[in-house]
């Protein structure tokens, strides 16, 4: 009997013991990483860290153990562990080491949210495909802003080869070309006449409203921007003169 309780009280303790055990860990700070904009804090020798890359918008450093005051200003990743601070809604930080990521707190490019509907495009970011079927072979076109097909702004760029032709047409919708290199030469009406041409240099801007007849031609490689309100399309004088029904 004696024998049984000291069993009991051995695996009591045995159980006790392993139990706190596990407990520790999770007891002892757990050191973190965050990387943010280090500014100065309401109180004195007090900083706070800003736009952070991922978790709370700001935290605020109560102690550190780094120096922070050379970096004010400066983007920052932070190591430490989460302490109570005055403000029990703030995220306060105890700081254990730093690290200098840059001298200016701008953030990424990919880093800025944009509005819904903000578009901007480097000339360097301009991605040229083949122009639509509609357009003769040679072209190439980028599209920087909607869908020329559905209705809405649309925004595009055509490029097109020295000596190239776009016989009579028109568009259902309004077209505005702003010439970017080489040059549009540009007539109306709805035979082709090269006498009745305008060059266009860089720089040029024309609108084409809509359902008038015009034709265009380039006597060396040409990028015109062309921008307007779709549904917009081709529609040639005389329909064998488009190249998608060839
Ligand atoms: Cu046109």
């Amino acid at each position: 009997m004696k024998a049984f309780l000291v069993m009991i009280a051995l695996a009591f303790g045995c159980a006790l013991a392993s139990g706190l055990q596990a407990q520790a860990p999770q007891d002892a700070p757990k050191e973190h990483s965050m990387i943010g904009c280090l500014q100065k804090g309401t109180d004195a020798g007090t900083f706070r860290l800003t736009q952070l890359e991922k978790g709370p918008a700001t935290v605020e450093i109560a102690e550190s153990t780094a120096k922070l005051d050379p970096h004010v200003g400066h983007k920052i990743d932070i190591t430490g562990t989460a302490i109570a601070g005055k403000d029990p809604k703030a995220h306060t930080m105890k700081v254990s080491a730093i690290k200098m990521i840059s001298a200016d707190c701008a953030p990424a490019s990919s880093a800025v949210s944009a509005p819904p509907g903000h578009i901007v495009v480097t000339a360097a970011d301009v991605r040229w495909g083949a122009a639509p079927p509609t357009l003769p072979k040679g072209a190439q076109a980028a599209i920087l802003e909607g869908n020329p097909a559905e209705s809405g702004p649309f925004t595009l760029r055509l490029k097109f080869p020295a000596n190239y032709k776009i016989l009579p047409h028109w568009h259902p919708a309004i077209e505005h070309v702003t010439v970017l290199s080489g040059t549009l030469n540009v007539g109306m009406g709805d035979k082709w006449d090269e006498s009745k041409g305008k060059a266009l240099p860089v720089g040029s801007f024309a609108v084409m409203p809509p359902k008038m007849n015009h034709f265009a031609w380039t006597g060396q490689e040409t990028v015109i921007q062309l921008h307007g309100t779709g549904p917009w399309g081709i529609t040639y004088v005389n329909p064998a003169d488009d190249p998608s029904k060839k």
